[in-house]
């Protein structure tokens, strides 16, 4: 936006641009191995849920095939995504842990 002064001069005006960043869902996905317990039990340890959302949850996976955890900003997400992959493998269970833009 331009704006005369009283000059004549034009004095041009920014507007400041926030934008919301981009947000991503963390998912889980369902699999023929991994526990039931230690689904609820990464729920809980990595998405701060309590243990009933966290069954709630577990379930919904279990019956869809994935569900969302949680919504974070990339880097947020991408972290949960490591540990929550790092932590099933050295586990032993081959559950999955992916991330998508919102
Ligand atoms: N399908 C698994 C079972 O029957 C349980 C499970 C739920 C696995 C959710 C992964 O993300 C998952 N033991």
């Amino acid at each position: 936006m331009a704006r005369r002064q009283r000059d004549g001069t034009l004095l041009e005006v920014e507007k400041a641009k926030v934008k919301a960043p981009p947000m991503f869902k963390v998912l889980l996905l369902n699999d023929d191995y991994t526990p039931m317990d230690f689904v609820v039990l990464v729920l809980q340890k990595f998405f701060s849920m309590s243990r009933e959302n966290a069954t709630l949850i577990m379930f919904k996976v279990h019956r869809e095939g994935a569900g969302v955890c949680g919504v974070y900003p990339r880097d947020v997400a991408a972290t949960k995504v490591e540990l929550v992959s790092a932590y099933a493998r050295q586990c032993g269970h081959p559950l999955r842990c992916v991330m998508e833009e919102n």
